[in-house]
């Protein structure tokens, strides 16, 4: 299944569409998972070693992509917006690596497995998903 594919199926696509009519004018072609309403949409998202992921923020709120150190597959490098090398950098140092409404972030994946990662400001609200990476 293609991502475009993987959107229709999921109902994203006509979700980013509707958030578009709000005015971040991001279009759901821009990004692969949706930020809106404290959430990851996909909240698990499927992709292959080598393709890169774009997380678009469509709604109001500022937003994080942020990886869990203990939730990466061996060997994967650590990633979150914002650049930075540990979850503790990250955290300690937010609101850098804010994702402002309107705007994407996006990351290759290099390594096969399952990747979690959250949102800084609100994962207490479960706002938390899942990058899985096959072969
Ligand atoms: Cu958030």
């Amino acid at each position: 299944m293609d991502r475009r594919t993987f959107l229709a199926a999921t109902g994203t696509g006509a979700t980013a569409a509707l958030a578009g009519c709000f005015g971040t004018g991001l279009a759901d072609s821009e990004f692969d998972v949706e930020m809106f309403s404290n959430r990851f949409a996909p909240e698990s998202f499927e992709v292959s070693v080598g393709d890169t992921v774009v997380w678009g923020n469509t709604g109001s709120r500022g937003h994080s992509v942020t990886a869990y150190e203990s939730g990466l597959p061996e060997g994967a490098a650590y990633f979150a917006s914002g650049g930075f090398d540990t979850e503790e950098e990250a955290r300690n140092s937010y609101p850098q690596g804010n994702i402002p409404s309107g705007e994407t972030y996006s990351y290759t994946f290099e390594t096969a497995g399952e990747h979690r990662y959250f949102c800084i400001p609100h994962e207490r609200a479960g706002m938390v998903g899942t990058i899985v990476v096959r072969e």
